[in-house]
């Protein structure tokens, strides 16, 4: 299949070309940011840096990070760097209340979003004759809304699902005859297991393609996936703090995601040092975006542990590539496309009156991930009934999902039965295998 971009000239533009481009822009929008960011002025002023200093690419790493602490301390406003009035729309991380990191956008900022995510959907194979299928949460979560407006932008009929009712998207995949389907990749599992389970093929939907993310997956997922769905599965990342899916997405080599270097500037660093790594590193993947308005973050800490690489690729897309993410340099968990903060449960148990010792524990069956959390009881609590532990732990379970959106199974478990540790207490065990 001949190779299709959504933008060619930027997408396939010599390295130099793109360093250039990358410098012009950063000049500018470290002023942008020095002139009406107080917060990141402060940063700077801190360590000693004007925008003097900054000539070009080459004097990025002068600059303080942001991590998102950083973003949660200065809530809700945060890094805004224009007027209210100049913004459009929101989108927000989940997160405790008070320390969700909202993002805003003004009208240029949703346009150059949306362009990225037309990128990954041209490159997963999408034209305007495609029926793009969006079954990630629309809402502050930023999957549905981002590839909504890519999908719009190549021209294809979208079908603006949001997630769940399985029963309803599969109506709605073989009535409408969906061609490409955007979700999580284990609600793409999911979906697939729902067809099999309603008795159709692979080859009984059109389905050619999917464009799955926001939450890590394998290489065996993927092969599950193509083989339940019939389809070519692609990756696709971004996260809320830069705008949302599309900062990189995979083409039809599919080793590694283009980083969409115009906008991105893409770093590795030491987690521990903050030292700037050599290319084919494996470390912290931190962000500088040279367009966004509103929002505009430089060396933002993403905390994701991956890889990049400038190996020319087969599809003549010059953008470097990430690996997919090879873990996190923090305790957030992903769990059904949901970003968990162990912090978060704690502050349930604590609000619902619980001592904080609990144990989280993940794992994946059939593709979906499952949930537990172990909450020990206190001596008086102890004394309740049968049902009356029944009724708690339904009570607990739904306190949760209102903090966080998904419901874990909660088992209220005899006092003193939680391992305690010597050292930090061991708060999560994630049984998955996310990594070959
Ligand atoms: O997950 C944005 C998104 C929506 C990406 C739809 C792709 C598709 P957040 O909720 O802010 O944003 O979560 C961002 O999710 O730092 C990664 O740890 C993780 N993540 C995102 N995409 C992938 C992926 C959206 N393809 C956090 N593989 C990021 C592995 C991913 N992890």
């Amino acid at each position: 299949m001949e190779e299709r971009y959504y933008q060619k000239e930027i997408e396939t533009m010599p390295y130099e070309q793109i360093r250039a481009l990358q410098s012009e822009k950063l000049v500018k929008q470290v002023q942008h940011v020095w002139d009406n960011c107080p917060p990141y002025r402060k940063l700077m002023e801190e360590k000693g840096v004007t925008p003097a200093d900054i000539k070009g690419i080459d004097d990025l790493h002068k600059l303080p990070f942001i991590t998102k602490d950083t973003l949660r301390e200065t809530y809700p406003y945060s890094m805004l760097a224009v007027p209210l009035s100049e913004c459009v729309r929101i989108q927000s991380t989940s997160g405790t209340t008070g320390k969700r990191v909202i993002a805003y956008y003004t009208q240029n900022d949703v346009n150059l979003w949306e362009e990225c995510c037309a990128r990954a959907i041209v490159a997963a194979g999408g034209t305007k004759e495609d029926v793009v299928q969006v079954c990630y949460g629309y809402g502050l979560f930023t999957g549905g809304p981002g590839l909504n407006g890519g999908s719009h932008l190549v021209g294809s009929l979208t079908l603006p699902m949001s997630s769940g009712n399985t029963e309803r998207q599969i109506q709605f995949m073989m009535d409408l005859k969906s061609t490409i389907l955007c979700c999580t990749p284990s609600y793409a599992a999911y979906i697939g297991e729902s067809l099999k389970e309603q008795g159709y093929k692979p080859e009984d939907n059109s389905l050619k393609a999917g464009i799955f993310g926001a939450e890590p997956w394998t290489e065996e997922m993927r092969h599950d996936i193509e083989a339940s769905l019939g389809i070519k599965a692609y990756d696709i990342y971004g996260l809320t703090e830069t705008s949302g899916p599309g900062v990189s997405f995979e083409c039809s080599e599919q080793k590694g995601m283009h980083i969409n270097e115009d906008h991105f500037v893409a770093e590795i660093i030491d987690p521990e040092t903050g030292e700037v790594l050599p290319e084919g590193s494996k470390g912290e993947l931190v962000f500088t975006s040279l367009d966004k308005e509103a929002f505009p973050l430089l060396r933002y800490r993403t905390r994701d542990i991956c890889v990049l690489s400038r190996k020319p690729c087969s599809c003549g897309r010059t953008h470097v590539r990430m690996s997919k993410p090879m873990g996190r340099s923090d305790d957030m968990m992903i769990i059904r496309g949901v970003n968990v903060f162990p912090s978060q449960i704690e502050a349930v148990l604590l609000n619902e009156g619980y001592a904080p010792n609990y144990q989280i524990v993940v794992d994946r069956s059939k593709n979906n991930d499952t949930f537990d959390v172990y909450v020990e009881l206190s001596p008086e609590q102890f004394t309740d009934t049968v049902s009356g532990i029944t009724a708690r732990e339904k009570a607990l379970a739904g306190a949760i999902r209102t903090m966080l959106g998904i419901g874990p199974i909660v088992h209220l478990v005899a006092p003193k039965t939680i391992a305690r540790s010597e050292g930090k207490a061991v708060r999560v065990i994630d049984k998955r295998k996310l990594h070959d």
